[in-house]
């Protein structure tokens, strides 16, 4: 679970009656409320959030909770957006929630706490470059004034990295999760300054996962790929796909197209299949609770997870093309059983089902979630199978097969 939560969930799009112009991202509204006019909001504007920030339904065990029915094993929250404002009790910067609003309360503590007593991992979401509170933090591109190098490493020095320090110290994280794209960040994130970072983040916890979007490949431990971008195929390294319930990362008030459960079975069952993990954001409300469409969703997932979740948890792409009938994936451990998972996509479909080129002969294989066996056809291209009548089909159902070993 991604979670995008902030002074931005406040206004939620909207700002004094008028929609944001661009994007859609809500928590951009600062330097997007006027677009195409470049304008940000003013600062001093902006921050008249900070007095309003009391999210009295933030209950971090609720949301730890929730991820975890959802099958959700870790948690990214975003602790540091590009407006600067700090989710936690920063030493660094008194823009933070605990000195700055009237909640008081160390979000990043809470959901720790929670995450952990729950068994789930938790990351933290820094937004690294674009900072737009501090002098030097980096800019969106069309910004007229952008830092110089000299003020770039005050705000490297000065926050940024004492900011990353104090919360590997306070918390141990399992993850960060940095932020950044395009040509634009490339002079502000150059190789000295990543180095630092990377250097200090492995001093400190050296099996804290760090992913791709600090700037660069090289060094890191996964690659996030772009906001709600899913590869067509098994990337061979690890990866990680963000994606958005509906359009918006952060709560919007005006954003209504939630996506369908199938989409997001689909996002979920075609990453493990190509060898990722697929991270699903919510955007919690101003008062800090989850939207009811997304409590539904992920109310949804859950329920499918714990039929199917052994064909997701600890699973490889497969071995054999990719069937046009759904997706397939695998689990094989010296000394135990294999298995060999069919995702069926069109579980209506008449013909029958192939997995081309596979030529071992299953133990047995059934229907998850059923007592209902598979009948299996050896033919020259592979192992065909139909569905047994009468399998709940509302779903994507799933086969297994069980081998000695693969
Ligand atoms: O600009 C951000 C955006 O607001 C959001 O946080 C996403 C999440 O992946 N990352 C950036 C755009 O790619």
């Amino acid at each position: 679970m991604f979670i995008h939560f902030g002074l931005y969930s406040i206004p939620a799009g909207v700002w004094k009656g008028k929609r944001m112009g661009r994007n859609d991202y809500a928590e951009w509204i600062r330097y997007q409320l006027n677009w195409p006019d470049v304008n940000p909001i003013p600062k001093e504007e902006y921050d008249t959030l900070l007095a309003e920030f009391n999210p009295t339904g933030f209950d971090a065990e609720a949301w730890a909770q929730m991820a975890k029915d959802a099958g959700m094993r870790y948690m990214v929250v975003v602790l540091k957006h590009h407006d600067g404002f700090a989710l936690w009790n920063s030493q660094v910067s008194d823009y933070n929630v605990v000195k700055a609003t009237p909640f008081k309360r160390d979000i990043a503590a809470e959901l720790v706490t929670a995450c952990r007593k729950l068994g789930l991992k938790i990351g933290f979401y820094y937004s690294h470059w674009q900072d737009w509170e501090f002098p030097g933090g980096g800019l969106p591109k069309w910004e007229a004034h952008q830092p110089d190098d000299k003020a770039v490493d005050y705000y490297w020095d000065t926050k940024c990295l004492p900011q990353v320090k104090e919360l590997l110290e306070k918390f141990s994280p399992d993850l960060f999760w940095f932020d950044s794209w395009g040509e634009e960040c490339k002079t502000y994130l150059t190789n000295d300054r990543l180095d630092r970072l990377i250097r200090l983040i492995r001093s400190i916890k050296s099996d804290c996962l760090i992913n791709s979007r600090i700037g660069r490949v090289e060094g890191v431990d996964f690659i996030s790929n772009d906001d709600n971008s899913f590869p067509d195929q098994n990337l061979g390294v690890p990866w990680e796909t963000s994606g958005t319930f509906n359009e918006s990362w952060s709560y919007h008030r005006l954003d209504t197209k939630w996506k369908p459960l199938a989409q997001l079975l689909s996002h979920l069952i075609d990453s493990a299949s190509r060898g990722g993990n697929y991270q699903l954001n919510v955007g919690p409300t101003g008062e800090g609770v989850f939207q009811p469409a997304a409590i539904e969703r992920l109310q949804q997932i859950g329920k499918w997870m714990q039929v199917h979740g052994a064909a997701i948890y600890e699973t490889r792409p497969a071995p054999y093309s990719e069937p046009r009938w759904g997706r397939l994936t695998q689990k094989k451990n010296p000394g135990t059983p294999a298995f060999l998972y069919a995702f069926i996509y069109e579980p209506s479909s008449d013909e029958p089902f192939l997995i081309e080129g596979m030529n071992d002969m299953p133990k047995r294989a059934w229907v998850m979630g059923t007592d209902k066996g598979v009948a299996i056809q050896k033919t020259d291209s592979g192992i065909q199978f139909r569905l047994p009548d009468k399998v709940s089909v509302d779903r994507v159902p799933v086969v297994c097969f069980e081998f000695e070993s693969l």
